[in-house]
């Protein structure tokens, strides 16, 4: 039996923009344009922390995960590691308060990497003049990210909090609790791990700072990457 006609489909669909040779690792061109400031994707939620645990091996930093089970060491060692879902949400505010977006209220590609609708669309909050994926990103070979720093920087100096890739959460997803809390980090078990942010082919409902989403941690696509944290 030949390979499988969705054989190149599906590595096309979990590129991480990373190639091993089989000896080396490589980051990879796509249309000419080295991917090496675009955020890494396709990534499981445990081969993110994964990657924490080892920086923080570099660093001389403490882990922040089981070796063996890599789930999170409770209280949160000083070490490099995913952000709680409520310090994502505190960083992608960048010091507003009270806004739709990390910079304001309206959004246009101006500011993000992701899926403008037509005007007169679901969203009036979508200003964007032009439509669908990013312009400027969108050069028909997924996925279509952009380099950090191609868009503005929110009030705290972070890019791409809106956009680009979803961000895995170092939380399970689950309902928040009615009363308020202090530095949560999430419910103590669960199914599906927080991301956050939006992608560059979702509509500006899912680009807000407040908009939750959640996925099995052991998924991977090429619409998820992750950014890291460390306490200072
Ligand atoms: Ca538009
Ligand atoms: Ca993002």
């Amino acid at each position: 039996m030949g390979q499988a006609p969705w054989t190149t489909e599906i590595d096309e669909w979990y590129r991480s923009q990373i190639i091993y040779s089989g000896s080396s690792f490589t980051v990879r061109t796509k249309g000419g344009r080295s991917m090496v400031n675009d955020p890494m994707l396709s990534v499981t939620w445990y081969g993110a922390v994964a990657y924490c645990n080892w920086r923080s091996q570099q660093l001389g930093k403490q882990p922040c995960y089981d070796s063996a089970t890599l789930e999170p060491i409770y209280p949160l060692p000083n070490g490099v590691r995913l952000a709680t879902e409520a310090e994502w949400e505190y960083a992608a505010r960048g010091g507003l308060n009270g806004k739709r977006f990390p910079w304001g209220d309206t959004i246009t590609h101006s500011h993000a990497n992701y899926y403008s609708y037509w005007s007169g669309g679901h969203y009036s909050y979508d200003v964007s003049p032009t439509n669908g994926c990013h312009p400027t990103w969108n050069d028909g070979v997924y996925p279509y990210t952009s380099p950090a720093g191609s868009f503005p920087a929110n009030g705290y100096g972070l890019y791409d909090m809106a956009g680009n890739v979803w961000e895995w959460c170092n939380d399970w997803y689950g309902s928040y609790s009615s009363g308020s809390q202090t530095n949560p980090t999430g419910p103590t078990d669960g199914w599906s791990r927080v991301l956050r942010g939006g992608y560059w082919s979702t509509l500006a409902y899912y680009c807000r700072v407040a908009y939750r989403y959640y996925i099995r941690p052991g998924n991977r696509d090429y619409t998820i990457g992750f950014r890291v944290a460390l306490d200072l």
